[in-house]
């Protein structure tokens, strides 16, 4: 029989080819050398300092728009995708957000909805990480329900021009091209703003105490005039922004777990060697209790995500299973890091160690990409038949 490894109870690395695990460990090294020794300093300070370096690093990596294929995409699998969530997550919430935005939003967005040129003109450079690139679907009165933005477009002979407001937008600040999600007369259409177009701007969102380390911003449109060749050709109505949602929700799957993951080794490590009573913290059944469920749920979790990464190669990934996926392991994450946290006792408080910072990250988490109560209700409804968001 194999020895049982803590680090992978259930022998998950046994389901990963070569090429998945050659790739698991080229960003857990890039992370263990470019993010972890400086994450919980930006943190203090809420800045992500030479993000652009970190962007084009990223790029050199291959994962921007991983699972993407042609114009400088790696054409990888889902569940190489979704490793490479997890190990960027293991680091900190918001360098996975940088990714999952950049690639599941904004490059997805233009590779599955928009014309040739579109293609050409912006994916191989945010391939490289030259260009950032975000997504504005949220506004400040509609978030969990889109369908009601008020961001609107009209035509104005063959131009467009945006006018609206979008809030709580990743990546916004430093973007060189939005993607932006608006009412026009023929429903909800996508829109690529080019940073520095006049009437455009994007104030970054301050004070926040969650995803410190990552940049979140206001988009501003005042009567922004745009060419006809703006538009994303290929996406009419909500179902095109909710299309990219279930590439982004899916890498989360994953990433999740990496903060859980880092929450529950942290833990174990410290209760191995904090004593008191006269020993250490971990031979004490209460706490036992507690790695042993953190454990469940962090190696179920992880089983689930391959399990969606599998379907999704396949081809065979519906929105519910991603939902399911989504819910299940943010909701069971979080409660990793809290648990986590009070086995480190007054040291969970510190960002000497990552488990507070993991928790209030998976706080933005929680909320971001469909709430918890969203994806109820998408399971709810696949359940039961019945609609019950309005
Ligand atoms: P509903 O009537 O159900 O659907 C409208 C149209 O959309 C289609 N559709 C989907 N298509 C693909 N994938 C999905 N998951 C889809 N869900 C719905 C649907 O078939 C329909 O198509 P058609 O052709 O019939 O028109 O829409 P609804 O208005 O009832 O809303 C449904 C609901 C509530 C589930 C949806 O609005 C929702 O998901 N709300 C949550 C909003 C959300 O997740 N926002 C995320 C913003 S981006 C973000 O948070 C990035 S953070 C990233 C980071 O930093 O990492
Ligand atoms: P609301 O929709 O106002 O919801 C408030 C509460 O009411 C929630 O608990 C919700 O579940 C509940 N609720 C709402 N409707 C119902 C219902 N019918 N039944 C039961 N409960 C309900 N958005 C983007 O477009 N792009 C981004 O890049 C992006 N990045 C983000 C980064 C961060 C750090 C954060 C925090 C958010 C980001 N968002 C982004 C926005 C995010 O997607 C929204 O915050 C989210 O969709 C929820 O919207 P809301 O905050 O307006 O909450």
């Amino acid at each position: 029989r194999p020895p049982f490894d803590p680090r992978d109870p259930l022998g998950l690395d046994e389901l990963l080819a070569p090429e998945d695990l050659a790739v698991r460990d080229t960003v857990r090294a890039w992370a263990a050398d470019r993010v972890l020794p400086h994450i919980a300093d930006w943190y203090e300070r809420g800045e992500l300092p030479g993000i652009r370096e970190l962007a084009r690093e990223l790029g050199s990596l291959g994962a921007l728009g991983m699972s993407l294929t042609g114009y400088g995409c790696a054409g990888a699998t889902a569940v190489q995708y979704g490793l490479t969530c997890l190990e960027l997550e293991a680091a900190d919430s918001g360098i996975r957000s940088l990714v999952s935005v950049q690639g599941s939003l904004a490059m997805y967005a233009i590779h599955r909805f928009g014309a040739d040129e579109q293609k050409e003109r912006w994916l191989p450079g945010m391939a490289a990480g030259e260009i950032i690139g975000c997504f504005g679907l949220t506004e400040p009165d509609h978030g969990s329900d889109p369908a009601g933005m008020r961001t609107y477009a009209k035509r104005d002979g063959s131009d467009w021009v945006l006018t609206g407001r979008k809030m709580w937008i990743t990546n916004g600040s430093v973007a060189g091209v939005a993607v932006v999600w608006a009412r026009t007369d023929e429903g909800i259409r996508g829109f690529l703003v080019p940073a520095g177009t006049p009437g455009f701007s994007a104030p970054e969102i301050t004070h926040k105490w969650s995803l410190r380390a990552s940049v979140t911003s206001e988009l501003v449109l005042d009567e922004v005039r745009l060419p006809a060749d703006a538009v994303l050709p290929a996406a009419t109505g909500l179902g095109g922004p909710l299309g990219c949602l279930n590439h982004a929700r899916y890498g989360i799957v994953w990433g999740a777990m990496g903060a859980a993951r880092a929450c529950f080794e942290s833990a174990l490590g410290y209760a191995k060697t904090r004593e008191q009573f006269g020993r250490p913290i971990g031979g004490f059944q209460l706490t036992q209790a507690k790695l042993a469920d953190m454990a469940l749920e962090l190696h179920k979790g992880l089983l689930l995500a391959h399990h969606l990464g599998r379907r999704m190669d396949a081809g065979r990934l519906r929105p519910e299973q991603v939902s399911f996926g989504k819910l299940n392991n943010v909701r069971e994450a979080i409660g990793i890091c809290r648990t986590a946290r009070t086995v480190l006792g007054a040291n969970g408080i510190s960002l000497e160690y990552p488990v507070m910072r993991h928790a209030t990250n998976l706080e933005s988490v929680l909320t971001y990409e469909g709430t918890v109560e969203m994806h109820q209700l998408v399971l709810g409804k696949a359940l039961t038949g019945l609609d019950a968001f309005r």
